[in-house]
Order: structure tokens, then C-alpha cells, then sequence
């Protein structure tokens, strides 16, 4: 499929990459802030945070078929490849999510009253939100005024979160922050507020793809309760199942997706006393229509043994580890869900090509 020229994204953008495992930050060269996007990816794992890297891997690696857990992808260098993926011609998600935001935030903000809150899940950085937290009231006696006075970032890493409160303080003074560090797969208590306020969960990035069906309804059944029956819920998600677009985005001709595939096993290497030689596997994205994902996996080119935490794991040649699913919703599948948790679709929108969608959930 031809490549949207005009889509490219801005290659002027410097890479600041904060060292927390798990979350990056990006930078714009000089400008005050940044064009970039949160990776709400470190809580997607099916392992246990508190168990170690060695027990989640050993776990998956012994099992009939092999997978590995994707939280594992996003060490500093996984957080680095990445930014680097988002950047790519052929990964659409990113730039098409941040012009939809972009486009629609002022319509999203106008369904909300004056000193409403935005609850962001796996926000280790502020860029998405900022779309919104910027918007003002268009009408009536507030005028002028902020439609959101209170901003409730959800994530693991805690030093992103302050970091995060720290240059929202400066740049919106008038906006309380209040960051909550928590695994967003998780129920989680959120802070006192006035009860009075119109709240608004926030899941952007297609995060909610890279969890099983079950675990997405969950999910937003989670935030239904936590949010409330008065809530709204903005929801972002990839609707792309075309494979000719979708096999390149995941399965890059720079090869940079499969590095960040075979840094699961480089990681290995260095946390879980593994022996993988990372060459010694393929880096593979294929597009599975009966489940509606792209599945990636890392094919042994050989038959081979390969130590893991002082336990053999044997490949057979082609044997694969099944590493991430990333499932691409239909509107009406993804209606299902959001209703089987609680939810009604309220305003939607999507881009020409039809690739994201945005969804007001109530
Ligand atoms: C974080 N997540 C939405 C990405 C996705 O598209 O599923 C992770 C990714 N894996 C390979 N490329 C990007």
C-alpha cells in the first residue's frame, strides 16, 4: 500500500529518552513541548509486576507453545525502539491518533462543563493529554476558562509521573495534577474529588490491542466503576485490518521492529542469566484474521538449547515464541465490548483513511 507522503511525521523531533524501564519521554529541539505520544505499555503484561524477569520468562518459555510477556519489550532500549517504531512511514498508529486528538479535542471538551477531570490510564507523559487539558469553554458566563481543572495521570513509573506534575505546574498553573502510581490493570482507588465534577477517563494509543479480549472488557468494566455512571471515557484504538498495511507497520523493512523484538531476548541475556544468541531468530509479524490481530513472534532458525535461568528451554527449528497480539477492532466488535463493561458510544471519529478511531464512551 502506498505510503502517505504528507503523513510523514516531523523529523525534527529529538529523542529524550528518561531512564525509567518501562516509559520514555520525547522532546521537540528548543520548543517548549513536545510532539510525542505516552507508551501505556508497561502494565499490559500477563505476568505478575512483583514476580522477577527470570520467573515471567521461564514461565512462558516452558509452556507447549512459547511466548514470552510483552511488559518485557519496555526496557530503556525497548522504550527507544519504540519512539523509533512511532516514527516509522509504515507504524500509522501514532500520527494518526495524535492529528485525530489534535482535530477533535475541541469537540470532545464542548461535552463537558467548566472543572471537569481528566483521568489518563498509563500516561507517563502529558503529551496526548495536553490536546485536552488545553481546551477551554466556548460559550456562556465561563468563557475563556479551562474545561478541565484537575488532571489524574495513572501509571507504574513514578518518577515520570513527577517529572510530569513538575512541568505541568509550571506550564498550567491553574491545573491540579494529581498522578497516581499504580499498574492501570488493577483496581484502582482514585483520589478524593469534588463529587460534584464531570469526569472523563482517557486510554489513547491502541494500548487497549495489546490485551486479550477478556482483559480489555475488564479493563474498561474497571473504569466504569471506578470513574463512575456519570462518566466519560475517550478511547483510542486502531480499526486497520487490512494486512498489506499492516504486515510493514509491524514488520519494518529498516528492521527496526524486529530489533525490538529481539531485544526481549537481549534483555533476557542480561536479567535472567539467558544464553540466546538474538541472530539465531527471526523476527516475524503475521496477521491472524480469524482472531482480527497481528501477532509477533521470534521463529528459531534452528533446532537449539538455550539456557534460562539455569533451566534448559530446547527450540525445534521454526519453532516459534509467540512475543505480542496486537488486535485491530471493528466498530461494532468494539462496541460489544465497551457495552459488555458498561459503556455507550456517545461521538465517534476516525480519519479519511479509516485506520483509528477516538470514541466518547458514556
Ligand atoms: C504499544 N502498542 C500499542 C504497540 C502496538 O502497535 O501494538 C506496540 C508495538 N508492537 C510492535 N510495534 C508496536
Amino acid at each position: 500500500m502506498a505510503y502517505d507522503e504528507a503523513a510523514r511525521p516531523d523529523t525534527s523531533v529529538v529523542l529524550n529518552v528518561r531512564a525509567a524501564p518501562g516509559h520514555a519521554t520525547y522532546e521537540h529541539e528548543g520548543a517548549p513541548r513536545i510532539e510525542a505520544l505516552n507508551l501505556a505499555v508497561a502494565a499490559t503484561a500477563p505476568h505478575d509486576p512483583g514476580g522477577s524477569v527470570a520467573e515471567a520468562a521461564l514461565q512462558g518459555l516452558l509452556a507447549a507453545s512459547k511466548t514470552l510477556p510483552p511488559a518485557l519489550f519496555y526496557d530503556e532500549e525497548g522504550c527507544r525502539l519504540f519512539y523509533e517504531i512511532t516514527r516509522l512511514p509504515e507504524y500509522y498508529l501514532t500520527r494518526t491518533e495524535f492529528r485525530l486528538l489534535q482535530s477533535t479535542a475541541p469537540e470532545v471538551a464542548a461535552e463537558l462543563p467548566p472543572g471537569a477531570t481528566l483521568v489518563e490510564y498509563g500516561a507517563s507523559d502529558e503529551t496526548k493529554a495536553e490536546t485536552l487539558l488545553r481546551q477551554t469553554v466556548r460559550s456562556g458566563s465561563a468563557t475563556g476558562k479551562p474545561v478541565f481543572r484537575t488532571y489524574i495521570p495513572i501509571d507504574v513509573a513514578e518518577p515520570e509521573l513527577r517529572a510530569m506534575r513538575d512541568r505541568l505546574a509550571q506550564r498550567r498553573p491553574e491545573l491540579t495534577v494529581t498522578p497516581v502510581t499504580a499498574d492501570f490493570l488493577r483496581p484502582i482507588p482514585l483520589p478524593e474529588r469534588d463529587s460534584d465534577s464531570a469526569i472523563m477517563g482517557f486510554f489513547p494509543g491502541s494500548t487497549i490491542g495489546n490485551l486479550e479480549p477478556e482483559a480489555a472488557v475488564a479493563f474498561l468494566h474497571r473504569a466504569r466503576l471506578s470513574l463512575g455512571w456519570g462518566a466519560r471515557f475517550l478511547l483510542g484504538f486502531d480499526t486497520c485490518r487490512d494486512p498489506e498495511r499492516l504486515v510493514p507497520a509491524y514488520d519494518d523493512p529498516a528492521g527496526v521492529t524486529a530489533a525490538f523484538n529481539r531485544n526481549l531476548l537481549v534483555r533476557l541475556n542480561r536479567e535472567a542469566g539467558a544464553t540466546f544468541d538474538p541472530e539465531a531468530f527471526a523476527h516475524r509479524a503475521v496477521w491472524n484474521p480469524i482472531e482480527s490481530r497481528i501477532e509477533m513472534h521470534l521463529v528459531s532458525r534452528e533446532a537449539q538449547t538455550v539456557i534460562v535461568a539455569g533451566q534448559p528451554v530446547r527450540f525445534a527449528r521454526d519453532e516459534t515464541i509467540h512475543t505480542e497480539n496486537s488486535y485491530k477492532y471493528a466498530q461494532p466488535r468494539m462496541r460489544e465490548m465497551a457495552a459488555a463493561a458498561g459503556w455507550s458510544l456517545t461521538k465517534k471519529w476516525s480519519d479519511s483513511n479509516d485506520l483509528f478511531a477516538l470514541w466518547l464512551l458514556d
